[in-house]
């Protein structure tokens, strides 16, 4: 059955409706940057720039690296945006855009995050690298899909049961990272914990300016949770979202987090630019070698 047209939205020139991407404008491995400033962070080091594109917080470039055609987007903040992202990624390159039709064969993605995020345990220093295994979403994103077995359910389950905050109204999903993908990341100086994405930056975070927190102690309580030996390491905003949509349409995806808060003991990194940079290089390295 063909997409309607409020459901599959084309400008009209034929791009996609957010994004304004035709399908031939990206590439299969796509990395994923929050702030539109860091997609050229990614694509100054490419050979060649092949499309420079956006609207909105959605700006993307595809040109190469080491001979790797690449596609760099940003993503503004939150799952929110994951949501048109990954979605409309998805479309680009699974539906005809002609026919709009599904395609009889799909084609998987392969989604790098290279983002920002606070860590929650004393002893994840600012200005190191964390890999996230899986991902725990207080944003809801997740709740809105049919994700039947596709998430882990197991971590899911012994979290919410931990934290009991059903009266509150907050439960948490779960989804790991694809391990294939991950793998490619897999070395000395890249930690490995399990992310906290949640809604918003401040309250949903644990943080109090003005506003007193629903649930006091937040952070901490996340902190004290731990479930097959790994720990609830770090909060950021997109990785749940990232992780789910992408197991559920069948692609990888893998999240890097420059560590640039540590909200255990309060500090924030001297240097987070030349923190983020190093992270983009060795991502660029890692998946070309
Ligand atoms: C908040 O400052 C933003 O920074 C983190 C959070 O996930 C959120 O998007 O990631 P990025 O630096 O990739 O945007």
């Amino acid at each position: 059955m063909a997409l309607g047209h409020s459901e599959l939205i084309l400008n009209p020139d034929g791009s996609i409706y957010h994004l304004n991407l035709h399908p031939e404008d990206i590439s299969n491995t796509i990395i994923t940057v929050g702030d539109p400033d860091r997609v050229r962070s990614v694509s100054r080091h490419f050979e060649t720039i092949e499309v420079e594109k956006g609207k909105r917080e959605f700006l993307a470039h595809t040109g190469t690296f080491n001979g790797k055609r690449i596609t760099v987007i940003s993503t503004g903040i939150g799952t929110d945006n994951i949501d048109i992202v990954c979605n409309e990624l998805d479309a680009l390159v699974n539906v005809n855009f002609k026919t709009r039709q599904i395609k009889d064969e799909l084609t998987q993605l392969d989604f790098i995050r290279i983002g920002t995020s606070g860590a929650i345990q004393e002893d994840i220093p600012v200005d190191t690298f964390l890999l996230s295994s899986s991902a725990v979403g207080f944003d809801g994103l997740m709740h809105f899909y049919d994700t039947g077995q596709a998430g882990n359910q197991g971590l899911e389950q012994e979290l919410n049961g931990f934290l009991a905050w059903q009266t509150h109204k907050i439960s948490a999903y779960a989804f790991d990272a694809d391990a294939s993908l991950a793998d490619i990341f897999a070395e000395n100086h890249i930690r490995f914990g399990i992310t906290a994405t949640n809604s918003g930056f401040y309250g949903p975070q644990g943080r109090s300016i003005r506003l007193q927190p629903r649930i006091t102690e937040f952070n901490r309580k996340l902190a004290d949770f731990s479930y097959q030996n790994q720990r609830i390491t770090n909060l950021e905003m997109e990785t749940a979202g990232i992780y789910g949509l992408s197991k559920m349409h069948g692609h990888r995806a893998v999240s890097l987090n420059a560590i640039l808060a540590n909200r255990a003991t309060g500090e924030f990194s001297e240097r987070p630019m030349r923190t983020v940079n190093e992270l983009i290089q060795l991502a660029l390295e890692k998946l070309t070698a």
